[in-house]
């Protein structure tokens, strides 16, 4: 039986575990990378363990979300990853170089290796055939100190990929009907492999747009072949030694498989407020627009900007549209620079914006009152612009940009003009801003800087026998971890500040959360299924174990939030009877007793309905590691345990 290409990966990094589906693997990872908006609470983390020097091939620390300094909070935080980065073997890159995901596809990535980043789009580097994955901060910093990477072995579905692209259609329409089709859970646990013969026509970027919004499916990753597109790629970076082929043996076998023909496609937007709320944009009109923003980590390559530049060469943005555009890295905004395009795009009204996520995660940019926004982003939570009743749409740069100039949902067509452009044979490659670590011996008498908004990590006790504990929210399907640590320009500074930040947990939900967890003591959460997809940050768990949360109950769960509550010590348990949801409420007192012992063996556990004397049966599918973890009161806990032993 042959492998694909993801099977390939794995099995040449596997360390723990065998390769079947759903059994719990760990892999040798050879990359990681960091944000700036999880990186401070990674590291710090990482400087807990007590390890020297990072252990993999190579870890990058990139600032890229938290770039407005309208305090001193966001500059401290960049100062300690800096000095982190410097004396621990970390190549630090400096704000404006770009974000993470397009610098590092750009400048890193390499067929075949392995990368985990504290970002939830790592994936990104899945398009030129590298298995990436997003992870909570902890976890990243396990493995920069050498260890495995635990997941539940993906099953692995083929997306065979037909036909051709009608112009004015492109990379982001594909990935927008892909989850029409599949919906934001129907990727969990799930590895999207990428096949067939639109292969040919698809660059590295196109690809990493794609694998991008892999991790709005909920997928572990996306992946496609090595290929000769891949080597091309790689050349023009000066890189094409890195290549290497890696392509799916002809007998591979795979758990899903179905055809997307791409002449089916056209232009398509996800509407409010949420990426798997798919139209076609022809479908839901000419509606009026205030605002477009292209950039992002999905949307933000060269070729992106190119074909924004060519449709708005010679024309000028509406009068009722502010258009931001943000080039995804450095290398891109001094190429448009230096060909003109970027002139063009200054000329017809766009504001130039630094190369960072900036307005994607709220840094700026929040839409005026109800105002809609096309946005050629990844994510269009409800809230996440900054401005609560604002509509977001997600679109393809194409349509983003023709609908600019109209100011109106515009569907691009033959008029776009940019079929036409063609690739860099050589891309500028300087690398400037990216600051190499200092040597083991200089290292030696460097310094960590912390600053005053830095506060250690939250400490945990080992799990006790007995929890009692009160419902202190119960919410429904598909909660965000935006819902539970929103993020946005006035928040995110203090990423590493957890007793702030938790004052603003579930705000947008339910303002009174934070307060009635101070009344209740201990406390748990009740959710509906995919309960914390999204982002990979683990402030959505850490901040609600600072609260007192216990337990979280759902139907069931996002696969790195999962993972984070572990992580953090908080148990993660699934209704067996998905129809007990409704019989508990809020204020209800739940309790759990003989909790060690059971929890050391059994695959459920029964919950007490203290008020109500009912009693509820969950279920608990740990992996022993994951028992080990929770009994130690979390993974910090126990990787310092075992590091001692
Ligand atoms: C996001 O897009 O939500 C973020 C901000 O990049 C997050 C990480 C974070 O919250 O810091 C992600 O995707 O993991
Ligand atoms: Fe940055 Fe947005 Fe990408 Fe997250 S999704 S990494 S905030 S650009």
């Amino acid at each position: 039986m042959g492998y694909g290409v993801a099977q390939k990966i794995i099995s040449a990094h596997l360390v723990a575990g065998e390769m079947k589906t759903g059994g719990e693997i760990g892999l040798k990872i050879d990359q990681t990378l960091t944000q700036d908006a999880t990186g401070t609470m990674a590291y710090l983390e990482f400087e807990a363990m007590g390890i020297d020097r990072v252990k993999t091939e190579l870890s990058v620390a990139y600032i890229d979300h938290n770039t407005l300094q309208t305090g001193f909070e966001n500059a401290d935080d960049h100062r300690f990853i800096r000095s982190v980065a410097r004396k621990r073997g970390i190549v630090y890159s400096h704000p404006g170089n770009g974000i993470c995901h397009q610098v590092h596809l750009e400048r890193f990535s390499v067929p075949g290796k392995t990368l985990i980043g504290s970002d939830s789009h790592t994936p990104t580097c899945g398009g030129i055939g590298m298995l990436a994955m997003g992870a909570g901060g902890l976890d990243v910093a396990v493995a920069m100190g050498g260890g495995p990477y635990f997941i539940n072995m993906p099953s692995i579905v083929n997306v065979v990929l037909t036909g051709e692209l009608h112009a004015g259609v492109s990379a982001k329409d594909i990935i927008l009907a892909i989850l029409s089709r599949l919906s934001v859970k129907g990727g969990v646990d799930k590895i999207l492999e990428y096949s067939g013969e639109a292969l040919s026509k698809l660059s590295v970027p196109e690809r990493a747009t794609i694998t991008n919004m892999g991790a709005e499916l909920g997928a572990t990753a996306s992946i496609f072949p090595s290929d000769t597109m891949t080597r091309q790629f790689l050349e023009s970076q000066a890189r094409g030694s890195a290549w290497v082929e890696i392509t799916a043996d002809p007998d591979a076998v795979y758990d899903e498989q179905f055809v997307l023909d791409l002449s089916q496609l056209e232009p398509l937007a996800a509407m409010p407020h949420m990426p798997d709320n798919v139209k076609a944009v022809r479908e839901i009109g000419p509606i009026a627009i205030n605002q477009v923003c292209i950039g992002s980590c999905t949307n933000s390559s060269f070729l992106d900007m190119m074909k924004t530049a060519a449709i708005l060469k010679g024309k000028k943005v509406h009068d009722s549209v502010s258009l931001t555009i943000s080039p995804g890295s450095r290398q891109v905004l001094n190429m448009l620079a230096l060909n003109g395009a970027l002139s063009d795009m200054i000329s017809a009204g766009a504001r130039i914006l630094e190369t960072a996520c900036g307005p994607c995660i709220g840094m700026g940019q929040a839409p005026e009152t109800g105002g809609v926004s096309l946005r050629t982003f990844n994510r269009n939570f409800k809230g996440r612009s900054g401005t609560p009743d604002a509509e977001i749409y997600l679109v393809s740069p194409e349509t983003a940009a023709v609908s600019a100039i109209s100011g109106v949902l515009t569907v691009p067509g033959e008029e776009t003009a940019v079929n036409t452009i063609s690739f860099p044979q050589k891309y500028i490659t300087d690398d400037n801003l990216l600051e190499l670590p200092l040597s083991p011996q200089e290292a030696h008498e460097a310094e960590i800087v912390y600053g005053p908004n830095i506060k250690p990590y939250p400490a945990t006790d080992p799990l006790p026998e007995v929890v009692r504990a009160t419902v202190a929210i119960k919410v429904g399907d598909n909660i965000t971890t935006d819902h539970i640590m929103p993020a946005g320009a006035s928040i995110l500074p203090y990423r590493s500040n957890i007793p702030y930040l938790s004052g603003f947990c579930f705000r947008g939900v339910d303002k009174d959360f934070a307060d009635r967890c101070t009344v209740c003591g201990a406390g748990i959460i009740v959710g509906g299924h995919n309960y914390g997809q999204g982002s990979s940050r683990e402030h959505a768990a850490l901040v609600p174990l600072y609260l007192g949360i216990k337990v979280v109950i759902a139907k069931s769960f996002s696969r790195i939030h999962a993972a984070n509550l572990i992580n953090a010590g908080i148990l993660p348990l699934v209704f067996a009877d998905e129809d007990d949801y409704e019989r508990i409420n809020g204020g209800d007192i739940l309790e759990l007793t003989e909790l060690r012992a059971k929890l050391g063996h059994s695959d459920t556990l029964n919950i007490r309905d203290v008020s109500g004397n009912a009693s509820y049966t969950l279920l608990c599918p740990f992996t022993d590691r994951q028992r080990e973890i929770l009994l130690a009161g979390g993974l910090l806990n126990y990787t310092k345990s075992n590091n001692n032993d």
